[in-house]
């Protein structure tokens, strides 16, 4: 999508810190992390929500979980992480393109 800041991370137009890539998905560090740990892992297709998967992007999704927790100590997670997937603006979602923070690398406590 055009406008779409992951869709130009994931064109290369904007340069980010990536620690994963495949045919399907990318992994990259949150420009304004608040975690010592704080990647997001986002599909390359476009679409904003968990509503608007189909089976496709739901088994895209499904690999992209299996990859988290396999990759997940080499990315300084091995003490335990946190994934959140903000949906919708009321839930503080700012970027319209589904993606997973993972977040971690320190203790980390539970707020709204
Ligand atoms: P959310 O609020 O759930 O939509 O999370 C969007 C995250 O995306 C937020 O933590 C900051 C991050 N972010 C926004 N723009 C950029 C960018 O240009 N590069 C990187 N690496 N992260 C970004």
């Amino acid at each position: 999508m055009q406008d779409c800041i992951f869709c130009k991370i994931i064109a290369g137009e904007i340069p980010s810190s990536k620690v994963y890539e495949d045919d399907e998905i990318l992994i990259f560090r949150d420009i304004d992390p608040i975690a010592r740990v704080h990647l997001l892992c986002v599909p390359k297709e476009h679409y904003k929500t968990v509503a608007e998967l189909n089976a496709a992007r739901a088994e895209t999704l499904g690999r992209a979980l299996q990859k988290i927790g396999s990759f997940a100590p080499s990315f300084g997670l091995d003490g335990g992480y946190r994934l959140v997937m903000n949906q919708g603006e009321a839930a503080g979602q700012t970027v319209p393109h589904l993606h997973i923070h993972i977040l971690g690398g320190e203790p980390l406590s539970w707020g709204k």
